[in-house]
């Protein structure tokens, strides 16, 4: 049975050009500097976000870490959106790791930060509290539903944060997600903010891997945090390889991928026990079942990977379904099938 697996783009394995890629990679100690392949993936992703150099790193985790930990003192503050990643999904480790503090504001249902509501977040110069030095935002922001921030409000943020010496450090995971489905170059979404994360491993392909970018001063001190972290990785050129390729090759197409969520999201609002999050903007589908489904959602992924499909509940009645590229147009068909015979 071929499966149809649309828990996470996170699945995705890499393509045949990426295995050759890796099997043909110059490398070096990259602790040296030496890996001429990392060095490369480094330069092209800087260029690609518009700021002077990139880190590569194993995980997204590491990268937002990293940042953190470069840009905030211990018993700093950090705002992070309520919904955010950073603060959900990151095991703690900005304050387990760094002493950072979090702030949290909630996220506006575009996955934006209010300014007034940033505004009211940030500490007064006060002996009592933390001193407040960064905003997080998440583009595309996951859990408001795989949603973009637009280039005019990532200029206002960074503009808003600067004004008061904060910095801006965005989460983009899925950044090319982001890029592609407003028609925009990545760097017009990053080349105002601080430092940005990028995932090669998600929709892009790619088996393992992210890369920080910032600052040549920002990266470099970056580097000794990586180092402490233990993400410091010797002949990591076999992997960057296969970033280089995600990054020449696999950008543009996502578009597909957003396509097919609308395609299967469209197919499950057709269903009557169906309650969409809303319309996809980039590759994620969520939805609700309404309390007319007497199935548990454990019993619903059950029944599911009976019929060959990988899904993943994300709370008592909500699902997550994501796409990418081994998620073709027949996958969305049988997915929708698939919901419809065993609920209706
Ligand atoms: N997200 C994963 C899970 O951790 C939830 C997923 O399946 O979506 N930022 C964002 C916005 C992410 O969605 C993720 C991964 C990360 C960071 C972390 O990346 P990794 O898994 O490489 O550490």
């Amino acid at each position: 049975m071929e499966w149809i697996d649309l828990r996470s783009d996170t699945v995705t394995h890499p393509t045949p050009e990426m295995r050759a890629a890796m099997a043909a990679a110059p490398v070096g100690d990259d602790v040296f500097g030496e890996d001429p392949t990392v060095n490369r993936l480094q330069e092209l992703a800087a260029e690609k976000v518009g700021m002077e150099a990139g880190l590569f790193v194993p995980s997204g985790t590491m990268g937002n870490l990293a940042a953190l930990l470069t840009h905030c003192g211990r018993g700093e503050e950090a705002i992070v959106g309520a919904q955010s990643h950073i603060l959900l999904y990151e095991a703690g480790g900005m304050s387990a790791l760094g002493g950072i503090h979090s702030r949290q504001v909630r996220e506006q249902p575009d996955g934006s930060l209010a300014l007034q509501d940033l505004e009211a977040a940030i500490r007064p110069d006060d002996v009592h509290e933390p001193v407040t030095r960064l905003i997080a935002i998440e583009s595309t922001h996951n859990r408001c539903g795989g949603v973009f921030q637009s280039p005019a409000y990532l200029r206002v943020l960074a503009d808003f944060a600067h004004a008061r010496g904060l910095v801006v450090h965005m989460d983009g995971a899925r950044l090319f997600n982001a890029a592609v489905a407003q028609g925009v170059e990545a760097r017009t979404l990053t080349a105002p903010l601080d430092s940005v994360t990028f995932c090669l491993s998600k929709g892009l392909c790619a088996p393992v891997g992210s890369v920080l970018c910032g600052s040549r001063e920002f990266i470099a001190r970056a580097r000794r945090i990586r180092k402490q972290l233990g993400g410091g990785m010797r002949q990591a050129g076999v992997l960057a390889a296969a970033g280089i390729v995600a990054l020449e090759q696999m950008i543009d197409r996502l578009a597909e991928d957003h396509i097919r969520a609308r395609k299967l999201a469209e197919g499950l609002a057709g269903l009557p026990f169906v309650r969409l999050q809303g319309m996809p903007q980039t590759n994620m589908v969520y939805f609700d079942l309404d309390e007319s489904v007497t199935l548990t959602v454990e019993q619903i992924e059950a029944r599911m990977q009976e019929r060959g499909i990988l899904i993943h509940a994300d709370g008592r009645r909500r699902f997550r379904l994501v796409t990418h590229y081994w998620i073709d147009d027949t996958s969305i068909e049988r997915t929708v099938e698939a919901f419809r015979a065993l609920l209706l």
